[in-house]
């Protein structure tokens, strides 16, 4: 098993029960959150050797978030206690006539405020393969900005490959009025491995946001990245394609720098339960094809099944094993005709 360092906020998600308003009867779910925090529990539930990095409060909500990631198998050793808050978010699950809403609460949390020398990178990235981080990081404000690249350039100092997830945030960028398109270069250049969509792709490279055809416009985008960042090895790109409220199609490419392309056929997704934490659930099902020696294609079939899979799960995780997703990969269900 190969261990994996993912940095990041863990968030206290906050949600109305059903497809109920915010508030609408006396009663929120709880349940841990944070992107990267996603894909820590994916690759534990996949055998690796995940690790967290990060900072929480130190409260009462900040140890349960260290508790719940340790119940699910990750290394949390190097989640480290501060004097502060602990960031929310709030989620309304959207109905045919509405769609999904998030609030954050999550200003000045105690990671938030965490600047890059308050972590101990050679120790942190001693014996990791990877480092996984995303656009979150940098998107909280300078302390976060700093913190990423700093986390980055430390893993491409001693030789730790580095993963990066878009997961644009407009939301958060807007509170501080920090320039993403810039940072998120600057982060991209220090990357093996770049998770993209469709708007990480517009702010990070420029270029259509939607260009015809897709798959076309990606192609063009990724010609770019590879100019542009020269470790980057690999582009992964997903599409979604919304149908319905609860019935959306998914699919997914990778570029290789060498030329190599892959493409997971569209999957069908009916009956969505919570789509929240596909993204996280994908890249660490490409993590962990990367890991287990599966070529990019075989990697990013197991990826897209393993988001298919989130979609059936409350919450932000995805609690799932190898098995069962080579269940769903073999079934061969769910494919669009
Ligand atoms: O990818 C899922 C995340 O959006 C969720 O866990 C909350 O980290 C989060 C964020 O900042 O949006």
């Amino acid at each position: 098993a190969e261990r994996i360092l993912c940095f990041g906020e863990l968030l206290i998600r906050l949600a109305a029960p059903g497809r109920e308003r915010l508030l609408q009867s006396p009663r929120l779910e709880v349940c841990i959150g944070g992107a990267e925090a996603n894909v820590a529990v994916s690759l534990a539930g996949f055998g690796h050797e995940a690790a967290m990095l990060s900072v929480v409060a130190d409260n009462a909500l900040g140890h349960a978030a260290i508790g719940e990631l340790r119940r699910h198998g990750v290394d949390t050793r190097l989640v480290d206690v501060a004097p502060g808050r602990m960031g929310l978010y709030f989620l309304e699950t959207g109905a045919v006539q509405r769609p999904s809403s998030v609030l954050y609460d999550r200003a000045d949390s105690a990671f938030a405020r965490a600047g890059a020398d308050r972590y101990d990178w050679s120790k942190a990235l001693a014996g990791a393969s990877w480092l996984h981080l995303s656009g979150v990081t940098p998107a909280l404000g300078v302390a976060g900005a700093q913190a990423a690249l700093a986390a980055a350039t430390a893993a491409r100092a001693s030789g730790v490959r580095v993963c990066f997830d878009g997961n644009f945030r407009a939301k958060l960028w807007q509170q501080w009025g920090g320039d993403p398109g810039s940072i998120l270069r600057e982060l991209m250049a220090q990357t093996d491995l770049i998770f993209a969509d469709h708007r990480d792709i517009a702010v990070a490279l420029g270029g259509e946001i939607f260009a015809e055809p897709f798959h076309a416009s990606l192609s063009q985008a990724a010609t770019r990245a590879f100019d542009a960042f020269p470790h980057l090895q690999r582009l992964v790109c997903t599409q979604r394609e919304q149908r319905d409220v609860d019935h959306h199609v998914l699919s997914a490419w990778s570029f290789h720098r060498d030329g190599t392309r892959g493409h997971a056929a569209p999957r069908e997704l009916a009956g969505i339960v919570d789509r929240i934490g596909a993204g996280d659930a994908f890249a660490a099902g490409f993590l962990h094809g990367l890991c287990s020696g599966m070529d990019d294609a075989r990697s990013l079939d197991f990826a897209l099944a393993a988001a298919c899979l989130k979609h059936s799960i409350p919450g932000d995780f995805n609690p799932v094993s190898v098995e069962e997703v080579e269940a769903l990969l073999g079934g061969g269900g769910f494919h669009v005709r």
